[in-house]
C-alpha cells in the first residue's frame, strides 16, 4: 500500500480453492487498510464510510495496517469470478485504491 493510493501489485491471479496468505505492507505514512469483497460490497461499503468516517470495523475479510507495519489475511477463495480488494478509508477508494482479484476454476476437480 503506498500513500500514492496504490495497491501493488493491484491484480492477483487465484485459482478457486486455493486458501492464500496476503502478506500487506503499509509503505506509506498515513493508514490504510485492505478489504476484500465484490465491487458492488465495496461501492456500498465505501459510500458507507464517507458517511461514518470513524466507524470502526473488523471483519475476517479486512485488515488495518498502520504506516510502516505489515499484516497478514488469509483467505479461503472458493468462488469463480472477478473480486476486488480495496481501502475504503474515505478518498482512498475514491482515488484509485482498489485492485483486482481473478479467480479461476481449479486446474484439477477436487474429488
Ligand atoms: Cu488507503
Amino acid at each position: 500500500m503506498t500513500d500514492q493510493m496504490r495497491f501493488i501489485p493491484a491484480e492477483l491471479q487465484i485459482r478457486a480453492g486455493d486458501t492464500v496468505k496476503l502478506v500487506v505492507r503499509n509503505a506509506g505514512k498515513g493508514l490504510h487498510e485492505l478489504v476484500i469483497g465484490t465491487k458492488a460490497e465495496l461501492d456500498a461499503h465505501a459510500a458507507l464510510m464517507v458517511k461514518f468516517p470513524d466507524m470502526a470495523h473488523s471483519e475476517p475479510y479486512m485488515t488495518h495496517v498502520k504506516p510502516g507495519k505489515s499484516d497478514q489475511l488469509i483467505w479461503t477463495f472458493n468462488r469463480v469470478g472477478e473480486f476486488e480488494f480495496a481501502c475504503l478509508l474515505p478518498g482512498h477508494y475514491q482515488a484509485g485504491m482498489v485492485g483486482k482479484i481473478k479467480v479461476s476454476a481449479p486446474s484439477t476437480p477436487k474429488p
